[in-house]
């Protein structure tokens, strides 16, 4: 076959992930959804009517609105032939045009898997060890934040729920096998994935067995969703809406295949994301954290449609001094934080079998668990966040930290943040999240604004790229002012090899971002010619105005192909008003307690109260978790109460060494002129 061919002709192949390819296009399954018209409630006359079906089968699948889907499963027993993989099943397509149903599908099952990588370099990682940067975990353990009160799914392979360092903090009583449609999520023999998961998230602390878990007081919900098959649309709606009343964050490790592939979730899943952005968590949202993938920066996450949904949060990975060798090229990337990685250390866990495991703990999978750890823990700090404060704390709070990206250089959009093609905006502190937290003013209310579709009809020659270029007016979008996501839908199509077609957009502001570039294993498995409509998300022009030009830009990589652009299409997500609210900075300032501060982004102020004068409030703030110290008097000759130190997107310390919160604004603050002022 050519792919050996292939290999010698993309020489960059390494044999450090073998892939095999496993179809997009699924194979048909025993279950059925449907949507109907009636007003009864199926129960009543589904198995009645319909005895082809397993009667206990029928269930509810996600409702939004008054969008609801049900579920039924064919049963075997009652035919003699087999459920064919290959072709509708005649049942299906006897019922199907029924006046009773809106729609009546048979479901596809698609492969699903964990975000693992497997290698064999044994080594240890301590999450409290001697790591510069470090994520600051343990400091916001220092401040009083460990998880309580917070459940949080492990949706993947199942969860040892007995486990000795897992068991005081799982929950049995809501927990879900969806993958087997039963209430244990145990998982199968030689399926540890999940249960490595959860220990990262929650193992318990102080009990002298193996870990301990990021929001170690955090309540674990085990949700199998991964088993040696194929799942289908519905059960992954059903995984990702259990107990939406009760689950605050679900953590992701798995999705498509990486390395080749265009996959998305379905309308029931896509519904199900909705609905939980949109009723869970009373309102506010549940959390859905995903891991951007480990096809290396031979892969891109926009071609997965769960890791490149707003409504999910994109994690990746970091090792020593730079983007883990698996990581991502990904515009839909939020955050990142340690991952393990063979060429420094692994994380360890907790694994099956009551088990303990550090050997190969390397991949998206398990930087995800930590990130839902650190969102936890600000959903303690302030249980009012919603899905996209949490959004926007980490904006705020991730930074660069000194890791460089292997595949591009840094670039800093136009509302002065610092970003990344492959680790999203940077590295996390729970420390900074948790004190941005506390004090946090929900962010306005989310906008969107769509363009009509661009018709374009331009096609690349040899390796130089075409673009197309846009001007969206203010009457176009006049309700946004301060980006968050954008989404581009493209319409394009490739004479061949679908793999080397890449995709640059550019905003007003001139910030870049890599939706698509060269994949090789996608380029090598889909070598015929092709069309596809996609969206395409990017995180990377938060905070930008959208009014300007936009371009799209589009080429084929070493001119391998032509690529046509036939149509495109933005959709731009934010708000009118600036999100950023107005905090006191030094609200956990011991100045605060004898006077007041305020902060308008650009300049800084602080004012004592009218008895307190003289003496430097600096002596008595002894350390920067020393917030409970307060000083009974403040002076305007000293630094009482005024930021001594800020970097764009960095801690700020006021004087006395506290640290007050992150400061995020258009001009980049290093110096604050603004004295106290002393009424005395
Ligand atoms: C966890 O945090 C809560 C709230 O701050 C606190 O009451 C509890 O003592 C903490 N538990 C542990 C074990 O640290
Ligand atoms: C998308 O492109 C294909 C050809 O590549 C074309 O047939 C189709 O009409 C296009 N659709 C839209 C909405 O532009
Ligand atoms: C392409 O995708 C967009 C967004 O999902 C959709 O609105 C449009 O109808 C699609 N076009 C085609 C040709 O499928
Ligand atoms: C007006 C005011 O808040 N005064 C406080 C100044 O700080 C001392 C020490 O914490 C408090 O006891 C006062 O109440």
């Amino acid at each position: 076959m050519s792919f050996l061919l292939l290999l010698l002709f993309y020489t960059v192949y390494s044999l450090s992930l073998v892939y095999s390819v496993t179809s997009e296009k699924g194979t048909y399954s025993d279950k059925v959804c449907f949507r109907t018209s009636r007003k009864e409630d199926p129960k009543e006359w589904f198995c009645k009517e319909y005895p082809e079906f397993k009667c206990e089968s029928l269930r509810k699948v996600v409702e939004y609105g008054d969008v609801i889907y049900y579920r039924a499963v064919l049963d075997q027993s009652k035919r003699s032939k087999a459920i064919s993989k290959d072709i509708e099943d005649p049942i299906v397509r006897k019922h199907k045009h029924s006046n009773n149903f809106i729609t009546f599908e048979q479901e596809i099952a698609y492969r699903r898997v964990p975000k693992t990588t497997d290698t064999q370099w044994p080594n240890l990682w301590h999450l409290n060890g001697n790591i510069s940067p470090s994520m600051k975990v343990s400091e916001a353990w220092g401040l009083g934040y460990n998880g309580t009160g917070i459940i949080i799914g492990i949706v993947d392979d199942g969860l040892q729920t007995d486990h000795s360092d897992l068991d005081a903090n799982v929950d049995t009583t809501i927990d879900k096998d969806v993958y087997d449609d039963d209430s244990d999520p145990s998982p199968s023999t030689g399926d540890s994935h999940g249960t490595n998961v959860g220990g990262l998230v929650a193992a318990e602390i102080n009990n002298g067995d193996c870990t301990v878990g990021v929001a170690h007081q955090a309540t674990l919900v085990g949700i199998r969703i991964l088993g040696p098959g194929s799942v289908t649309d519905s059960q992954e709606a059903e995984a990702l809406g259990w107990q939406l009343t009760d689950i605050d964050i679900y953590s992701n490790s798995w999705g498509p295949t990486d390395g080749y592939g265009f996959e998305e979730p379905g309308t029931m899943t896509k519904t199900a994301l909705q609905n939980g952005v949109t009723n869970g968590r009373g309102g506010k949202g549940v959390i859905f954290t995903w891991a951007a993938g480990n096809g290396e920066t031979k892969d891109n996450c926009n071609a997965d449609g769960y890791a490149n949904s707003i409504y999910t949060i994109a994690i990746t990975s970091v090792q020593q001094g730079e983007n883990a060798w698996y990581s991502e090229v990904c515009a839909a990337a939020m955050a990142a934080t340690y991952g393990g990685s063979n060429q420094d250390q692994f994380l360890t866990t907790t694994t099956t079998s009551s088990g303990c495991i550090s050997e190969n703990v390397q991949g998206t999978s398990y930087s995800t668990p930590i990130a839902s750890g650190i969102i936890a823990l600000a959903l303690q700090a302030n249980p009012k966040l919603t899905w996209r404060d949490i959004q926007h704390l980490i904006v705020l709070t991730t930074t660069k930290s000194g890791f460089s990206d292997t595949y591009s250089s840094w670039q800093t959009n136009g509302a002065g943040k610092e970003f990344s093609q492959v680790l999203g905006f940077g590295f996390m502190d729970a420390q900074s999240m948790v004190t941005r937290a506390i004090s946090w003013t929900t962010v306005p209310v989310q906008q969107t604004c769509s363009t009509t579709s661009f018709t374009v009809s331009g096609t690349t020659s040899g390796s130089s790229h075409s673009s197309d270029s846009r001007a969206i007016q203010n009457s176009d979008c006049s309700t946004i002012s301060y980006l968050e996501h954008v989404t581009v839908d493209i319409n394009f199509s490739y004479d061949r090899r679908r793999g080397v077609t890449e995709f640059y957009l550019e905003s007003p502001d001139g910030t870049e971002s890599h939706l698509l570039h060269y994949r090789y294993a996608d380029a090598t498995y889909y070598s015929s010619a092709g069309s596809l409509n996609w969206t395409f998300m990017s995180v990377h022009f938060w905070g930008e105005n959208p009014i300007g030009t936009w371009t799209l830009k589009f080429k084929s990589y070493q001119g391998l192909s032509a690529v046509t652009v036939t149509s495109w299409s933005l959709t731009f997500y934010g708000t009118t008003t600036d999100p950023l609210p107005e905090t006191d900075f030094c609200v956990l300032s011991p100045c605060q307690n004898n006077g007041t501060c305020s902060n308008n982004q650009y300049s800084y102020s602080c004012q004592c109260a009218d008895e307190y004068s003289g003496k430097d409030c600096e002596s008595t703030a002894t350390s920067t978790s020393d917030h409970t110290t307060s000083c009974t008097t403040c002076t305007a000759e000293s630094n009482v109460g005024r930021i001594v130190a800020a970097v764009l997107g960095s801690v700020v310390i006021c004087s006395g060494g506290i640290i007050a919160g992150v400061l995020y604004s258009k001009s980049s603050l290093k110096v604050f002129p603004t004295a106290a002022t002393n009424t005395a």
